[in-house]
């Protein structure tokens, strides 16, 4: 056997070890990104001003996450308008000048729209808004991946250390 075989021999000696320690956590890190996981909550409080006007609510879109909970403060800034959310049953009128406060968890996932309930002129079915609850499945994957990838670092430098 000359020499640089066996250079080669001991440099994969040493190589396939460290991939056969690291690979089980390589692979639970895969699964942990993959695998469906129920959306558990990890509740944020948004809270957002929505001004109605003819006819349009502004912003026309929020975006939370489910388990948030979401606190509106709505405003007319014209006429007096409604705010229904479809999926909620939230209902809620507003006149100018005097704003409303409405709390909402999001317990339930999808789009919703949110119209307005007031007849408040030609353009009124129009006005219309969009709240989307999305899952709360990327913290949590990105949580799992973290604590495998360092529990497999911790077992590889473990390793090291009682191999030295
Ligand atoms: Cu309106």
């Amino acid at each position: 056997m000359d020499l640089s075989t066996t250079a080669r021999r001991s440099s994969v000696a040493v190589f396939w070890p460290i991939i056969g320690r690291l690979l089980p956590f390589v692979l639970i890190a895969a699964m942990v990104l993959v695998t469906p996981v129920p959306a558990l909550a990890a509740p944020r409080t948004h809270y957002v001003e929505i001004e109605a006007s003819q006819f349009a609510f502004q912003p026309g879109r929020i975006r939370i996450h489910q388990g948030d909970t979401l606190v509106i403060t709505l405003s007319a800034s014209d006429v007096v308008h409604g705010f229904y959310l479809e999926g909620y049953g939230i209902s809620q009128r507003v006149e100018p000048g005097v704003s409303q406060q409405i709390t909402i968890t999001a317990d339930r996932r999808g789009k919703f729209r949110y119209r307005c309930s007031v007849s408040c002129g030609a353009l009124h079915p129009f006005m219309i808004g969009e709240l989307i609850v999305g899952p709360n499945v990327p913290f949590w994957r990105a949580v799992g991946a973290t604590i495998v990838a360092l529990s497999g670092l911790l077992v590889h430098f473990r390793y090291k250390q009682n191999s030295t």
